[in-house]
């Protein structure tokens, strides 16, 4: 962790700002590719632009661990890193023990699993998985303008080779992703996630008329202003009421002057919860007469049972669900057998520079993947 602990990271704030394709997360890519030559294992880049790192060649379905390396805007050290590297020293932990694997062993690192900068969460897995259609993902646009397509193609990419990859998929006969826990639902180090629930983006559009903030009388007014500032109230009320969870993180005005009436307000709502009816029933009612997309949606994920159960019984771990998306739940949904390992958060803080875990439940982490990995590559 801490030979990337610098890299992304705002000196100001001390989280993490590590968009997919920027370079900070081109020296991230960098960093695995050291990370994997100096354990000689097979490097590949898949054609959706995922990482794999692979011990013995993947002639036939084997057992893949891995995360995400990208992190949400003044993101944490651990969300994404931490499988990532904990998969990196598992795999010396298996070679110190003299453990040979019956089967190929891959650790991945998927592309782009927050969302941060083009709006989709996953989009390596989704297009990894056929779930995300090609020409979606060369579309999505990130706030100044930038088509992935376009960023692809500045770095020697193929926009024109993304989509769902047989070939890759099949390389993967179960995956396991360690992840930081981002509840505070873990009193053990480590736990095994069960399910995680529904979830999904909308962006909301509230038009309303430029004009200048001192010459407009407030009944000439076309205020996008004062809807927004409703629907976030609203929003928190009907998450109280339903016993869902809504989240306005992100708003962008335009064209946001101090002394003028904006002509739009975009907000994104993140809306989730145990129950999909709910979490539909909130957007539903609070979004009938506004613009409105749909950005992203994940239905409710159940990890693969017997295999869930098999970790819980090696780890003598307690299983939880989870409220936060992972790529281990695209490939769940994709019928990839998979399973998660948390690792305690003491505070459950999560996408925010306070994410924090303890090197000993870290290192707890690490040795539970590592009994995992072997037992699920033993002949
Ligand atoms: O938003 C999520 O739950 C995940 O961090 N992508
Ligand atoms: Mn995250
Ligand atoms: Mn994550």
């Amino acid at each position: 962790m801490e030979t990337i602990a610098d890299i992304g990271r705002n000196a100001r704030t001390g989280g993490y700002r590590r968009d997919a394709w920027s370079s900070a997360d081109l020296e991230l890519r960098e960093w695995f590719r050291g990370a994997a030559a100096a354990r000689r294992l097979d490097l590949d880049e898949d054609r959706n632009g995922n990482l794999w790192a692979w011990w013995g060649s993947p002639t036939v379905p084997g057992v893949v661990t891995g995360s995400h390396l990208d992190s949400v805007r003044d993101g944490g050290a651990f969300d994404g890193p931490l499988g990532v590297v904990s998969a990196f020293q598992a795999v010396d932990a298996l070679r110190a023990r003299g453990f040979r694997p019956a089967r190929p062993l891959g650790i991945v690192c998927f592309t782009d699993e927050e969302g941060a900068r083009f709006g989709v969460p996953c989009v390596g897995s989704r297009l990894l998985t056929g779930v995300m259609p090609a020409e979606r993902a060369r579309g999505l646009t990130d706030d100044d303008g930038n088509r992935l397509e376009e960023v692809l193609a500045a770095q020697g990419r193929s926009p024109a080779a993304l989509g769902r990859d047989e070939e890759t998929l099949g390389r993967i006969g179960m995956f396991v992703e360690l992840h930081v826990e981002q509840g505070r639902a873990l009193a053990v180090p480590v736990g095994v996630a069960s399910a995680i629930w529904p979830h999904g983006r909308w962006r909301l559009d509230f038009r309303g008329r430029a004009d200048h903030a001192g010459t407009t009388a407030l009944s000439d007014r076309d205020d996008p202003m004062p809807a927004y500032a409703s629907a976030v109230l609203r929003a928190r009320e009907l998450a109280e009421r339903l016993g869902v969870l809504a989240t306005f993180g992100k708003v962008r005005v335009e064209p946001g002057n101090a002394n003028a009436i904006p002509s739009l307000v975009a907000a994104w709502l993140d809306a989730r919860g145990p129950e999909e009816a709910k979490v539909r029933r909130l957007v539903d009612e609070l979004t009938q007469d506004t613009d409105v997309i749909c950005e992203s949606w994940t239905p409710e994920v159940a990890f693969d049972v017997p295999l869930r159960d098999r970790l819980a019984g090696l780890l003598g771990a307690p299983v939880l669900p989870t409220g936060a998306g992972h790529d281990a739940g695209i490939l769940a949904s994709a019928g990839v057998p998979s399973a998660m390992i948390f690792v305690r958060n003491p505070t459950g803080v999560s996408h925010s520079p306070a994410e924090f875990a303890e090197p000993a439940d870290c290192e707890a982490g690490v040795a539970a993947l590592a009994t995992v990995l072997e037992d699920l590559c033993r002949a």
